[in-house]
């Protein structure tokens, strides 16, 4: 797969709002979110990439939200995280399992794979 996707600018950074909030949902980029828990050790593996590579990804905690696990529990049959979902301006979505697989997915996009 290949795409853009949004970063975070350094101005973006810290509490100023991301670059999706300020420009809205751009064509053409696919839209990432992360289903994860805040004591899950491979989520914070995958977290840290996140950060390090300064992605604009939505946090969904499953243990904050039902709607999140719900959502995790109908596409992938069962709760294991973390797992990220990709949508793609067509409307197309991928769900994507490991830790390892994620963080190799997060660094191929952003050109350091
Ligand atoms: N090999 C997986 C391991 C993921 C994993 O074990 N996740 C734990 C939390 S750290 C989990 O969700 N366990 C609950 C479950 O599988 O239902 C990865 O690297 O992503």
């Amino acid at each position: 797969m290949s795409f853009s996707v949004v970063r975070k600018s350094s101005e973006t950074l810290g509490d100023s709002p991301s670059l999706r909030e300020e420009e809205g949902y751009d064509a053409g980029v696919p839209k990432l979110s992360l289903y994860y828990y805040p004591s899950c050790y491979y989520c914070g593996m995958v977290r840290r990439t996140i950060d390090q590579l300064r992605f604009d990804i939505e946090l969904r905690d499953i243990h904050q939200e039902r709607k999140w696990r719900d959502e995790l529990i109908a596409a992938r049959g069962r709760r294991t995280v973390p797992v990220l979902r990709i949508e793609t301006d067509d409307g197309r979505v991928e769900w994507m399992g490991e830790s390892r697989d994620i963080i190799h997915h997060l660094e191929l996009l952003a050109g350091q794979g």
